[in-house]
């Protein structure tokens, strides 16, 4: 199946799924994909630059307006925690939605909460999704988008889109409790198919890259393992990167000495090395992260590490590095398409463990499906 036959066949479980509970058909269907990031971690917060792109992995929303002020949504992803189901009403200023349980179900209130247009109907749902959840992919993020692009159908906002994943970027740190950069709701929102995103977090900018060339494949490794502490180091890392840029007196590591955050100039040239089609060097450029991931800022892991050495060791593999927020997740390989196979078998083999495989191309980012 092609990328767009997944995204068609996850469209059908979630109107089939939606016909079961509500007894009728959606009047609209959206989705918004997963990313990876080639390169530039842990930089977003520290108003640095990302490589990121949107994937063909989507969270689908189907549903509809309704009448009164209670919505209801189900969620047909695989592993959402339980109830499948929810209920609540829309918020007003002296009841505002709030997190809870079950987990998934606080993405959907708190973009809801921060929808930046009014007044919002209440509304049926139903979500599916093809990005792995907490499988450093993106899931959350996705879902975010996926939302907020929903509710943009039921009713119109401005259409600024850097807003927007703004919007759904304060979702997730109020409803999920998660103090995220902005790569992860930007790129799902603003992807470009062939294309990589070089994004400039401070400015929030963006350059597309060009990212179609046949000989190349980009190759996602799912170690399939999430360790405790993905939870928990991600907001001390976020705050010692500001109390060290305060110590120093600026405003972030953005402007610190170069030493400080070498990621950050890493990712401004690998983007350049791209553009010229240099895969040696921005390979290169992909082990030097890992590298400093794992040694200097310590977010890898030891499965994240086995997973880049042993496609390393392949012939045709110009760079792999872990991907995301690390401590498990995924890693991501660039390589000449002729090394797919045996860089899969090899990884298989080297692996104690059970990885999966996506060979995937740039998509497009948020987008209102045909019903
Ligand atoms: C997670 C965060 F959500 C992003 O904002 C980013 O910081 C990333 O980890 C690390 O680069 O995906």
């Amino acid at each position: 199946r092609n990328a767009v036959e997944d995204v068609r066949a996850l469209v059908v479980d979630a109107r089939r799924a939606y016909r079961d509970n509500f007894g009728e058909d959606p009047g609209v269907v959206v989705c918004a994909p997963g990313r990876v990031n080639l390169i530039g971690e842990h930089t977003d917060y520290n108003e640095g630059f990302v490589l990121p792109m949107a994937l063909h992995l989507v969270t689908v929303m189907v549903g509809s307006s309704t009448s009164g002020q209670s919505c209801s949504v189900v969620t047909i992803a695989e592993s959402a925690d339980e109830p499948r189901r929810v209920d609540f009403n829309l918020p007003t200023d002296s009841a505002p939605l709030t997190g809870g349980q079950p987990i998934w179900a606080n993405y959907v209130k708190g973009v809801v909460q921060h929808y930046r247009a009014q007044p919002l109907p209440a509304f049926k749902a139903v979500i599916a999704s093809s990005v792995p959840l907490g499988g450093g992919l993106s899931s959350s993020a996705s879902l975010e988008v996926a939302v907020y692009t929903f509710l943009q159908q039921l009713c119109p906002d401005d259409g600024d889109n850097i807003a927007k994943a703004l919007a759904c970027q304060k979702a997730e740190h109020t409803h999920a409790g998660m103090p995220c950069g902005i790569m992860d709701q930007f790129i799902s929102v603003l992807g470009k198919e062939g294309h990589a995103l070089l994004i400039d977090c401070r400015s929030l900018e963006a350059t597309a890259v060009p990212l179609y060339d046949p000989d190349l494949v980009i190759l996602i490794t799912n170690s399939n393992v999430k360790h405790a502490l993905t939870g928990s180091e991600y907001p001390s890392r976020r705050k010692q990167c500001e109390e060290a840029a305060a110590i120093m007196g600026k405003r972030s590591l953005r402007d610190a000495t170069l030493h400080d955050l070498l990621e950050i100039e890493r990712t401004a040239k690998a983007a350049e090395a791209l553009k010229r089609g240099a895969y040696q060097e921005f390979g290169k450029l992909m082990v030097e992260s890992h590298n400093s991931l794992r040694d200097q800022y310590e977010v890898s892991c030891p499965e994240l590490d086995v997973l880049v050495a042993a496609a390393m060791e392949v012939d045709g593999v110009f760079g792999s590095r872990m991907t995301g927020g690390g401590f498990g997740g995924c890693t991501v390989s660039l390589l000449r398409s002729d090394a797919a196979e045996r860089t899969m078998k090899h990884i298989k083999e080297r692996y104690n463990g059970c990885p999966t495989f996506y060979i995937t191309t740039p998509s497009d980012g948020a987008r209102v499906l045909s019903v």
